[in-house]
């Protein structure tokens, strides 16, 4: 198994903690984002999105979408299992995390921030205040599910990972790339304390992959 990814891309990282916390190996191959090595007509064969991730199985089939992909590991390596048994346990976990992959995230990609860029003509500073304003409105969503809710435990849903810390937990990533002011966010920065105590979320982390800087410049 390998996988298209980027150290940047908090997509990739969603699927590379989802691989780690199942103990599945898998090699990166890195598509630089920065460069817009997704657009070549290439890598457009093999994701019609020009996106990353891509999971390319064994067979030399590919999967596209990390939820669909998480969920795909998920099946096939259901230890440690990353949604809960109940299906309103499970609709639960699926909501938290469609928070951020689904409204959230899609607001910050590089095709969004070059559309702002390019077309709208928005300088550094407009940019980087409409990420930090779109990362947050989704952690202040979840923020409002976990402080209130009585699944909520260690993690987002008991005291295990889930997806849903699978997708917070990047998108906190998100927020600190940006200086978000995540104070706002107390119960789920608690959950990201406890999601970065495991050796899968810490050696995910962006930061840590190879390629990548010191710290992030925008
Ligand atoms: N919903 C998709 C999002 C994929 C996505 O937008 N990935 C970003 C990186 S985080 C990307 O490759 N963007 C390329 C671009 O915007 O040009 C998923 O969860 O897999």
């Amino acid at each position: 198994m390998k996988y298209y990814g980027f150290w940047r891309s908090l997509a990739a990282c969603r699927v590379r903690i989802a691989l780690a916390l199942k103990g599945v190996k898998a090699e990166e191959i890195p598509v630089n984002l920065m460069q817009g090595e997704q657009l070549k007509p290439e890598y457009r064969a093999v994701n019609a999105q020009a996106v990353v991730p891509t999971l390319i199985l064994d067979d030399g089939s590919s999967l596209f979408e990390s939820m669909a992909i998480i969920e795909y590991l998920d099946e096939i390596h259901p230890q440690p299992p990353l949604l809960p048994k109940d299906p309103k346990g499970r609709a639960r976990v699926r909501g938290l995390a469609q928070i951020v992959v689904c409204d959230g995230h899609p607001l910050l990609v590089p095709r969004i921030r070059n559309y702002l860029e390019k077309e709208l003509n928005l300088d550094e500073p407009a940019r980087t205040k409409w990420c930090q304003h779109w990362l947050m409105e989704a952690l202040q969503a979840v923020e409002a599910h976990l402080s209130k809710e009585k699944e909520t435990g260690k993690f987002c849903h008991g005291d295990s990972p889930t997806l849903a810390d699978v997708c917070i937990a990047t998108q906190v990533f998100g927020a600190r790339f940006y200086n978000c002011n995540t104070a706002a966010v107390p119960t789920v920065m608690q959950v990201f304390e406890q999601c970065m105590k495991l050796d899968a979320f810490d050696q995910s982390h962006p930061l840590k992959q190879p390629g990548a800087p010191k710290e992030i410049r925008h």
